[in-house]
């Protein structure tokens, strides 16, 4: 299996591997909003909606049948924390775009998840290779208190623009603000900038 190494993305922020003011964890730390919503891979459905040439839907088995690549990515937490080489399975942010077909006038993207939990990015900051609907971390299935089954990771940002249990994506002619974009966590979230708050 071939893997795809993105932990160099921080050159093209002209910033250090390790982010200002993160600290370097060997742990994989837990955050959620609250509990870790149960899923059925008989029911469970993923949905891409909003500004698109055809909405779809996947079933888990369906979802499980597109073409993935594996990445080693890093990982930066608001509150402080860094997990470097974390090696993430699933399909692309742009993989996904190309197979609804994006309208020339989307610009945004919210998505949502399980657990009532919303984010959002400029649909520039999704089109990214390193944007991934991510089921499988190191090689195992992604545990559930991470986000399993699915969840998005944003490398190139702090990880709360990376939904966990993830099941809609939305397109948007329009930004809008997500859970904690609407709480005072920063809207742009870039961590060589130290984007934190708003
Ligand atoms: N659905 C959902 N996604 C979420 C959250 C959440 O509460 N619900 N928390 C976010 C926050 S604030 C962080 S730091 C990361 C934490 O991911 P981890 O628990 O895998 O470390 O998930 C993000 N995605
Ligand atoms: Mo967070």
């Amino acid at each position: 299996m071939s893997v795809t190494d993105v932990t160099d993305l921080h050159e093209e922020f002209d910033g250090e591997r390790l982010p200002p003011g993160q600290r370097k964890t060997s742990k994989f730390p837990v955050l959620s909003k609250g509990g870790t919503p149960d899923w059925d891979p008989e029911t469970w459905e993923f949905t891409v909606t909003g500004a698109v040439e055809e909405e779809l839907s996947f079933s888990w088995d369906e979802f499980c049948d597109l073409p993935t690549e594996t990445q080693s990515q890093d990982f930066h937490c608001v509150t402080g924390w860094s997990k470097f080489d974390c090696e993430f399975t699933g399909v692309t942010f742009p993989a996904l775009a190309e197979m609804a077909g994006v309208h020339d006038d989307a610009v945004h993207v919210m998505f949502s998840a399980m657990d009532d939990y919303t984010t959002n990015l400029p649909l520039d900051d999704c089109m990214r290779e390193e944007v991934l609907f991510t089921y499988e971390f190191d090689g195992d299935r992604l545990p559930r208190e991470h986000g399993g089954p699915l969840r998005v990771v944003t490398p190139h940002k702090y990880a709360y623009k990376g939904a966990k249990w993830v099941n809609r994506v939305e397109f948007l002619t329009e930004p809008e603000r997500g859970y904690w974009e609407k709480r005072g966590y920063s809207n742009s979230a870039n961590p060589w900038n130290e984007e934190r708050y708003s």
